[in-house]
């Protein structure tokens, strides 16, 4: 059975400062965090992504703004839409993701399990079909 990604939601410390959350890794998340990194600026109409991974699993959260991640495991497809700094999707490497829609202010976090190797990337859907069925 393929691991399916999965959204979580995570509590926040609130006072009359504000806000605060906290992510810690192999606790909040299932992973321990090797590598951080986070997408902004993201121009009208730009879909990116278009790839599943080996191995790499992540979380992503989008800190400020909003924006759609499509993603398809080849048994389901889903639209996720983040939107809250305390909302997190557990990224499975199984799952094929595309990220579309980001408002202008969005700043998309993403927490991952491995440090960067382009070998952990499969771009061709046709190559990620035939690993996967
Ligand atoms: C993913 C989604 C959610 C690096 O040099 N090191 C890194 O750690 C990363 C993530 C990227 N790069 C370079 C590789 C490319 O030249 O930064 C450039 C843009 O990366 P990419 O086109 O892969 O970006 P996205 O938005 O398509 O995908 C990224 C992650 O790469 C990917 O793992 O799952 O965000």
């Amino acid at each position: 059975l393929k691991a399916r990604s999965k959204l979580m939601m995570i509590s926040e410390h609130g006072d009359e400062r504000g806000y605060l959350t906290v992510i810690e890794g192999n606790k909040t998340i299932p992973f321990e965090i090797k590598r951080v990194f986070y997408i902004y600026g993201t121009k009208e109409g730009i879909r990116r992504g278009f790839h599943a991974h080996y191995k790499t699993k992540q979380a992503l959260i989008a800190l400020s703004g909003s924006c759609t991640i499509h993603l398809d495991n080849l048994e389901r497809k889903d639209e996720i839409k983040l939107d809250c700094p305390t909302k997190i999707l557990i990224l499975e490497p199984n799952d094929w993701h595309e990220m579309y829609d980001f408002s202008v202010d969005c700043v998309l976090l993403v927490l991952a399990s491995h440090l960067y190797d382009a070998e952990d990337y499969i771009r061709d859907y046709e190559l990620f079909k035939s690993l996967h069925t």
